[in-house]
């Protein structure tokens, strides 16, 4: 992993300049506005700068190959404050809920690394030999001063696994994060670096979201896939605003949910407020037809049916459809899902849907959960970037391009 910070008159500069530096897969990690001081600060424009990340894709994949402490340069001045809802005093001591999920974890190799790290506590407490001279004294004391320090920071790693388990944060990933923060509180370090590292791990598990990008070529043909009800059309429809009215886009619409006449007429309305062209796909064979008709527009958003998992007819349909577009046309697939899902059936969705086509995810409804963990497990789970997320029936207002500091937060108990 690199760490590095980039400066610019603006946000936006400092980070082009980071994704000019370390590439396009850089994560910002953190932004912040720089005052300039001394006398004539007034003269010179106030500046931004953002701390960006890039992580080898093998490291990824590996976790336990990093060793976050020796590559973060973390200075103190920009520690990552993240309000915890769990007051100052509970932070001392571990809630019953708490004790739960771990008894719930005794099989897993979270207890058997808190006892390994017991163990290694233990030996450090244990009776040295009589020590005379000062120099050993000091010694001691000091060695006492970090011990102390690693079982706070044993007591904070275990109250953040429960936050995230409560959080819905699926045990594997939990322990994943936690085994490369070991080192951290190995080494005796602040409850305030441990919890910066965690952070900084977590958003770097997250990757850099990825929105719909028009190319020089005109159409971009996006499809939507997902589950029946999730919110693809409404995401179209709010997709669709945004970038005509806020873009000053040209968007037209193809509806090949063709299942429900409402799922056809429900697009129509939209794209009869919006004042876009709209049109009905029956068969794949019509698609590229559908799309030369609106040729002239910068994108055109493709609503598709949602169908149950066994429905291996409707499945090849929807990939049919994806498939016939014709070469010359760039294409993209989201696949959308509800933040509400359990995540079983998440995970049998995402394996469903790659069967149809590599895709970027989008997540709808956070406003109907407050446990966030199931956006990091299938971002995990399926590799797929992370690209929306939708908090409300609102169109245009509720959504957004994924907010991965936001989330972050949230998943380690911030408000
Ligand atoms: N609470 C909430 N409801 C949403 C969100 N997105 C869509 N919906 C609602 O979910 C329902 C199904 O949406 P629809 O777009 O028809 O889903 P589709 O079947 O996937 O096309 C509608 O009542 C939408 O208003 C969201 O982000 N939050
Ligand atoms: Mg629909």
């Amino acid at each position: 992993m690199t760490i590095n910070k980039y400066q610019g008159r603006t946000e936006e500069e400092a980070i082009r300049i980071a994704k000019e530096q370390l590439g396009e897969d850089a994560v910002i990690m953190n932004v912040k506005q720089i005052k300039s001081k001394g006398l004539f600060h007034f003269l010179k424009d106030s500046a931004y700068e953002v701390t960006a990340a890039v992580e080898e894709k093998e490291q990824m994949t590996k976790p336990s190959s990093l060793a976050i402490h020796d590559n973060i340069n973390f200075t103190a001045d920009e520690e990552i404050k993240i309000p915890l809802k769990v007051p100052e005093k509970e932070m001392r001591k571990e809630t019953n809920h708490q004790a739960d999920a771990l008894k719930r974890e005794s099989q897993n190799h979270l207890e058997e690394r808190i006892e390994n790290l017991q163990n290694f506590l233990e030996k450090q407490l244990a009776p040295a030999e009589p020590q005379v001279d000062k120099a050993s004294l000091k010694r001691e004391e000091k060695s006492k001063k970090e011990t102390k320090e690693q079982a706070e920071g044993i007591k904070f790693l275990k109250m953040i696994y429960g936050i995230m388990l409560e959080n819905e944060i699926s045990e594997k990933y939990a322990n994943a994060i936690l085994e490369d923060i070991e080192k951290v509180v190995r080494n005796g370090s602040s409850v305030d670096y441990i919890l910066s590292s965690i952070y900084q791990k977590m958003i770097l598990k997250f990757g850099q979201p990825k929105p719909i990008e028009l190319g020089e070529k005109k159409p971009k043909v996006v499809f939507f896939i997902g589950p029946t009800g999730v919110g693809k059309t409404t995401t179209i429809a709010k997709v669709a605003s945004k970038f005509k009215l806020e873009d000053g886009k040209t968007v037209a619409f193809l509806s090949a949910d063709t299942y429900r006449i409402a799922a056809a007429e429900q697009l129509k309305t939209y794209a009869n407020i919006l004042d876009t062209p709209f049109s009905i796909v029956y068969s794949p064979e019509e698609i590229n037809e559908a799309i030369e008709k609106t040729s002239d527009c910068d994108l055109i958003l493709v609503d598709t049916a949602g169908f149950s998992h066994k429905n291996m007819e409707q499945k090849d349909d929807i990939k049919k459809l994806i498939d016939s577009v014709d070469k010359k046309y760039a294409k993209e697939v989201f696949l959308v899902v509800s933040a509400t899902t359990k995540y079983k059936d998440l995970v049998n969705i995402a394996d469903v849907y790659h069967d149809i086509a590599d895709y970027k995810l989008i997540f709808t409804k956070l406003d109907e959960t407050s446990a966030y963990g199931n956006l990091l497990n299938i971002r995990l789970y399926s590799g797929a970037d992370l690209s929306y997320t939708t908090n409300g029936q609102n169109v245009p207002d509720d959504i957004e391009l994924f907010h991965t500091q936001k989330i972050v937060k949230q998943l380690l108990g911030g408000k």
